[in-house]
C-alpha cells in the first residue's frame, strides 16, 4: 500500500501545502476554542452525535472516519446556520476485546485502552474534527460509570432486575465461557471443542416490559426503514392464541399459534427437545436412549443453526406418547425437533404441514401426514399453502373464511388469545473483569442488597491477575479482598456481586452525559438535558440497528419513567453510512491485507482532499470500495478552488453565473441537509468550472464558493479566507443566503403561432421541445385554432418560439 501510495504522489502538484495549512489551522482553532459549546443563548440548538467508537488496537483505517466526515460537515453547516451546536465524542472502552487484547499482550486493560484511545484521538485530530473535546467521556473511567451503576440501581430499585440462571457458552477444554463471536461453527475458536450451554447465575433487565413502547414508538422517528423493519423484527410482535392439547396418560401441553383457524390440519406436535414436559413423560417414552442422545446433539447447536431458513431440520418421534386435538378429539403423535425453540411462545407447535413451510419439509422428511384445510383450490403436493381462504375439513367450521374464525376458533377450543415477542430479556452480566462491577452484595440474611448510592463508583480493583478462573464465573470472584465485604444493611460479612455488566451498558446513555459530562451530583443535570434533548441527528453504521439502538432506546425509557429526562426517545433522526470497501472490493480487514490507513492518506494528499474525496465518492448510505486515483480527483478540485483565487478582480461575473451561484448556495445548504453531501460537491464542482472559465472573478462571489465549501475542507478555506484579510475563522462566518428571485429568472417567454401569426406565449423554465409543444397546444388561447385543423409541421426554436402549421 505505501509502495503505491507513493507512486502516485508525483502526480499530485505543491500548489498548496497542505501539511502546513493544516497543522497551523488545527493548532490555531485549538487555541482559539472555536468549536467550544455552551448552553443558552438564542440560538436554536443542533445536537449532532456520532457512534462513539470502540478503541481497538488496530487504529483507524479509512473507512471508520466517513460518518464522522459527514456529522463534521453536518455540525459545520449548522454552526454557519445560526444554531447552538454540539458536536462531541467519547470512547466505548469496555468490554470483551479489549481484556482478549491486555491479556495477550500482557498489558492491563486500562493501559491498554488509554494507550489505543490516545492513538485514536491523534487520528481523528489530523483530520479536522470540529469537536468539543471538553466534554470528551469514556465508559471506562470510574466518573462515568458511577451514573451506569447508578442506572441499573435504579432499575434494580424498580424490580426492573432479576437473577437467573441463564446459559452460556461454555468451553470444557479452556474452562471459559464464549461471546457468541467467539464461535466457529459451534467449536471454540481456540482450542476447537464443542461448546457447551452451561447454566450460570445471572443477572437480568427485564426489557421485555418495554416492548410495546419501544414497537410503537417507532413510527415517529426519522430513521431509516431497514432499521425500523430489524427492530420490529427484533421486537417481533405476535398476535395468536393458546390452545392447550391433552396428553395421554395425564399432562397437557400448551402451544402458541398465530394460526388457530389451522387447528383441523394438525396432524403432529412438536416439543422443543428442551421442553419441561420431556422430563415428566420419561417414563412413558419408549424409546429413551434415542431421544436423550438427539437432545444431546440439538444442545450443541447455536441457535441460529436450529432455525436458520433452508437449514435441514431434524427431530425424533416420541413413541409410546400422543396427544389430542382440542377441536375434534382426534389422536396426534408427538415428536421433538430442533426448530422448535424453547424460549419463544410456550416451547411446543402444533404442526400443519399443510400451510407451514417448516412443519411441511418435516412432515415429508419424516413420512407424516399432510391434511388440507383452507381452500381446495390451493391444495398442493409441492409446498404448503401459507395464505387464507376457504375452510374446507373443519367441521362446523366449513366455508367460513380463515381470517374471520379465529377468534372463535380459539374460544370453540377452550384456548385464549395472546400477545407475544421474540425479544427476550437482557442478560445483563458477563463473567468477566473488564466491565462496570455490578454494585449488589449477597448477604446471607438479608438477600441481595444494593451497594449506597453515595458509595459509587464501586472500582474495579486494580489487579495483576485477571484471567477467567476456570469455574465459569469471573475473574473478580478470585479476589478474596474485593469480594468479601460488609453488608450495608446488617454490616455483617457479605459477598459482592462478582459478575460485570456486558460491554453494552456504557453506551446506553453516553449521549447524555456529553450535555453535562462533569456533573458530580447528578447523570444530567436536567436543565441541559431539556435544553440539548434529543440528539438531532444520530451517525453510525447499521450493524447498530438492533441490540445498541434498542438497548439505548430502552435505557431512554427507563430514565423517562424515573423523571430523569424529558423525552422518551433519544434519538430523532438516524443516518447510516455505507462501508468504505477495500480497492479489491473486500472488506477492509488486516486478513485481507487490503486496509487503507488514513494517516498515510492525510500525510500525502491532505485532510481536506480526503474529506471531498469520502464525501464524494457516492450516496452517503451505500458501500464503496475505495480508490486512491479517485482521491487525487477530490485533491485537484481543491487545488483548482486555491488557484481560482488569482482571478480575484473588480468585475462581477456574469449573469448566468451569478445565477449559478445562487442555485448552488441553495443545493448545498439542502443536500448537507438531506445527508446527501455527494451532490453538493458536485455542484460545487459545477460551480467551480464556470467561474474558472471567467475571465475574472469578483471578490464577494470567491468568498460566497469559500464559504460554502467550509464545511467540506475547513483548512484549506480558514487559509483562504484570511489570505483575503479576513481576521475572524471562516468557521464562525453566517451561511450565505441566496436570492430567490435570481433563480426564479431562468424561466423564459416562448411566443405560440399559428400559421405565423402570434396568438398567444408560454412562460416555463423547461426548454424541452416535447414539453413545450404539448404545453402550447393546450392552452385555450391556441387550442381554440387548432381543434378540427389537422397540424401539417410543428416548428420549435428553442427558447423562443413555436409555429403550427395547419390545414383548413
Ligand atoms: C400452527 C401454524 C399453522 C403456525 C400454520 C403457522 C402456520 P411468529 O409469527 O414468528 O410468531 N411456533 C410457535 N412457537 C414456536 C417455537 N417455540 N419455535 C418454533 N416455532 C414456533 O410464528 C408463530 C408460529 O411459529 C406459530 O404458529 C407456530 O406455528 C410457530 F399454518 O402454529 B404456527
Ligand atoms: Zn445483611
Amino acid at each position: 500500500m505505501k509502495k503505491k501510495a507513493s507512486k502516485s504522489v508525483s502526480k499530485i502538484s505543491s500548489v498548496y501545502d497542505h501539511l502546513k495549512i493544516e497543522k497551523k489551522w488545527q493548532a490555531d482553532w485549538k487555541k482559539s476554542g472555536i468549536y467550544k459549546t455552551k448552553e443558552g443563548g438564542k440560538k436554536p440548538k443542533a445536537y449532532v452525535l456520532d457512534m462513539f467508537p470502540y478503541p481497538s488496537g488496530s487504529g483507524l483505517h479509512v473507512g471508520h472516519p466517513k460518518g464522522y466526515i459527514a456529522t463534521d460537515v453536518f455540525a459545520r453547516f449548522k454552526r454557519m446556520s445560526g444554531f447552538n451546536v454540539l458536536h462531541p465524542m467519547g470512547w466505548d472502552a469496555f468490554g470483551l476485546p479489549a481484556e482478549e487484547f491486555a491479556l495477550k499482550n500482557k498489558i492491563h486493560p486500562s493501559i491498554a485502552v488509554k494507550t489505543n484511545v490516545k492513538c485514536y484521538k491523534d487520528q481523528l485530530s489530523i483530520l479536522g474534527f470540529c469537536y468539543d473535546w471538553d466534554r470528551e467521556v469514556n465508559t471506562t473511567d470510574p466518573e462515568y460509570y458511577k451514573w451506569t451503576q447508578w442506572a441499573f440501581l435504579q432499575m434494580h430499585k424498580k424490580g426492573l432486575t432479576y437473577e437467573s440462571h441463564e446459559p452460556i457458552n461454555w468451553c470444557p477444554s479452556c474452562k471459559t465461557g464464549l461471546a457468541n463471536e467467539d464461535l466457529d461453527n459451534g467449536k471454540c475458536e481456540r482450542c476447537g471443542s464443542i461448546v457447551e450451554k452451561k447454566p450460570i447465575r445471572q443477572w437480568v433487565i427485564g426489557i421485555t416490559k418495554y416492548a410495546d413502547r419501544l414497537l410503537s414508538d417507532l413510527d415517529a422517528l426519522d430513521w431509516p426503514n431497514s432499521i425500523k423493519e430489524s427492530q420490529k423484527n427484533w421486537i417481533g410482535r405476535s398476535e395468536g392464541s393458546e390452545l392447550t392439547f391433552e396428553i395421554k396418560g395425564g399432562e397437557s401441553v400448551s402451544v402458541f399459534t398465530t394460526r388457530p383457524d389451522t387447528i383441523f390440519g394438525v396432524t403432529y406436535l412438536v416439543l422443543a427437545p428442551e421442553h419441561h414436559l420431556i422430563e415428566k413423560i420419561k417414563p412413558r417414552i419408549e424409546n429413551w436412549d434415542k431421544v436423550q442422545s438427539f437432545i444431546k446433539d440439538v444442545a450443541k447447536k447455536t441457535q441460529i443453526e436450529r432455525t436458520a431458513e433452508g437449514k435441514e431440520k431434524t427431530g425424533v418421534h416420541l413413541s409410546g406418547i400422543s396427544a389430542v386435538n382440542p377441536a375434534n378429539g382426534e389422536k396426534v403423535p408427538v415428536w421433538i425437533a430442533d426448530y422448535v425453540l424453547a424460549d419463544y411462545g410456550t416451547g411446543a407447535v402444533m404442526a400443519v404441514p399443510a400451510h407451514d413451510e417448516r412443519d411441511f419439509v418435516f412432515a415429508k422428511k419424516y413420512n407424516l401426514p399432510i391434511m388440507a384445510v383452507i381452500g381446495s383450490e390451493h391444495v398442493s403436493d409441492e409446498k404448503a399453502y401459507t395464505g387464507g381462504g376457504t375452510l374446507i375439513n373443519s367441521g362446523k367450521f366449513n366455508g367460513k373464511d380463515s381470517e374471520s374464525v379465529i377468534k372463535e376458533i380459539t374460544k370453540f377450543c377452550n384456548g385464549k388469545l395472546v400477545v407475544r415477542y421474540k425479544l427476550r430479556d437482557w442478560v445483563f452480566s458477563r463473567q468477566r473483569y473488564w466491565g462496570e462491577p455490578i454494585p449488589l452484595v449477597h448477604c446471607a440474611s438479608c438477600g441481595v442488597v444494593p451497594v449506597p448510592e453515595k458509595e459509587l463508583p464501586l472500582k474495579l480493583p486494580n489487579v495483576k491477575f485477571y484471567e477467567p478462573t476456570g469455574t465459569g464465573e469471573s475473574p473478580l470472584a478470585a479476589i478474596d479482598k474485593w469480594v468479601n465485604t460488609k453488608c450495608p444493611q446488617c454490616k455483617g460479612p457479605a459477598k459482592r456481586e462478582t459478575n460485570t455488566m456486558p460491554q453494552w451498558a456504557g453506551s446506553c446513555w453516553y449521549y447524555l452525559r456529553y450535555m453535562d459530562p462533569k456533573n458530580k451530583k447528578m447523570l444530567v443535570d436536567p436543565k441541559k438535558e431539556k435544553y440539548w434533548s434529543p440528539v438531532d441527528v444520530y451517525v453510525g453504521g447499521t450493524e447498530h440497528a438492533t441490540r445498541h439502538l434498542i438497548y439505548a432506546r430502552f435505557w431512554h425509557k427507563f430514565l423517562y419513567d424515573i423523571g430523569v429526562v424529558s423525552q422518551s426517545e433519544p434519538f430523532t433522526q438516524l443516518r447510516n453510512q455505507g462501508l468504505i470497501m477495500g480497492p479489491d472490493g473486500q472488506k477492509m480487514s488486516k486478513r485481507f491485507g487490503n486496509v487503507v490507513n488514513p494517516d498515510d492518506i492525510v500525510k500525502l494528499y491532505g485532510a481536506d482532499s480526503l474529506r471531498v474525496y469520502e464525501m464524494f465518492m457516492g450516496p452517503f448510505e451505500q458501500a464503496i470500495s475505495w480508490s486512491t486515483d479517485n482521491m487525487l480527483g477530490s485533491r485537484r478540485f481543491i487545488e483548482r478552488v486555491w488557484r481560482l483565487k488569482q482571478k480575484i478582480s473588480k468585475d462581477s461575473v456574469k449573469k448566468d453565473t451569478e445565477q449559478l451561484l445562487h442555485k448552488t448556495i441553495k443545493k448545498v445548504g439542502q443536500d448537507i441537509q438531506g445527508f446527501s453531501h455527494n451532490t453538493a460537491i458536485s455542484s460545487m464542482m459545477i460551480l467551480l468550472n464556470a467561474l474558472e472559465s471567467e475571465a475574472s472573478v469578483d471578490k464577494k462571489t470567491y468568498e460566497t464558493l469559500l464559504l460554502i465549501l467550509a464545511p467540506f475542507t475547513p483548512h484549506i478555506t480558514d487559509d483562504l479566507w484570511s489570505q483575503l484579510g479576513h481576521k475572524k475563522s471562516i468557521h464562525l462566518e453566517v451561511w450565505p443566503t441566496y436570492d430567490e428571485s435570481k433563480l426564479i429568472s431562468d424561466s423564459f417567454k416562448i411566443m405560440i403561432q399559428v400559421n405565423g401569426k402570434i396568438r398567444g406565449s408560454l412562460e416555463t423554465n423547461n426548454p424541452e421541445e416535447a414539453f413545450v409543444i404539448k404545453a402550447a397546444k393546450e392552452k385555450p388561447e391556441i387550442k381554440k385554432y387548432l381543434d378540427g385543423n389537422e397540424i401539417i409541421k410543428e416548428i420549435y426554436v428553442k427558447n423562443k418560439l413555436v409555429n403550427f402549421v395547419v390545414k383548413g
